[in-house]
């Protein structure tokens, strides 16, 4: 099991916390709290870029190493980072859980060191027909964004049993390698 956790921040007063868990090579589970924004549906996505230098700008286009069209999560021809809408109650908070194929916290396409991003409009999910459909789902401003995903926990036993086939998950290996085999046999000739 991979954890992995986003922290939102905002300049107009929408906080909350985003976490991600993986097992193995399945489907990602993204549960969060959201406060702070309207009722109704919110633009809810993975952007390409960690880096909110300039506030939710600086995080780039909707994360899509795929190279395909703007989609609802359930299409397959969309962007990696595309997770719909999120929808806010009357007392502007959201409590959601999302479980999703194409987002993965391991391996070449992971979304660790990416941002999540939270918009002021519905994403119309490609299909309202603007000229920002296909591109943004025209879901209006960046209201928060979470910098940088970042590991929770990432030595965990699923992870070293997937050695060598993972890029990111097969890191701790390699320290619980050293930690166990190495470092204790340094010392040791050294001693
Ligand atoms: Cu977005
Ligand atoms: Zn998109």
């Amino acid at each position: 099991m991979v954890k992995a956790v986003a922290v939102l921040g905002s300049s107009e007063g929408v906080s909350g916390t985003i976490f991600f868990t993986q097992e193995g090579d399945g489907p990602t589970t993204v549960t969060g709290n959201v406060s702070g924004l309207k009722p109704g549906p919110h633009g809810f996505h993975v952007h390409a870029l960690g880096d909110t230098t300039n506030g939710c700008m600086s995080t780039g286009p909707h994360f899509n190493p795929a190279g395909k069209q703007h989609g609802a999560p359930e299409d397959e021809n969309r962007h990696a980072g595309d997770l719909g809408n999120i929808i806010v109650g009357e007392d502007g908070t959201a409590n959601f859980t999302i479980t999703d194929n194409q987002i993965s916290l391991c391996g070449k396409d992971s979304i660790i060191g990416r941002a999540v991003v939270v918009h002021g409009d519905p994403d119309d999910l490609g299909k309202g027909g603007h000229e920002l459909s296909l591109s943004t789902g025209n879901a209006g401003a960046r209201v928060a964004c979470g910098m940088q995903i970042q590991f929770l926990r990432n030595i965990t036993f699923s992870s070293i049993q997937q050695f060598p086939f993972k890029v990111i998950c097969r890191c701790p290996y390699f320290l619980i390698a050293f930690v166990v085999f190495l470092f204790p046999g340094i010392i040791g000739l050294q001693g």
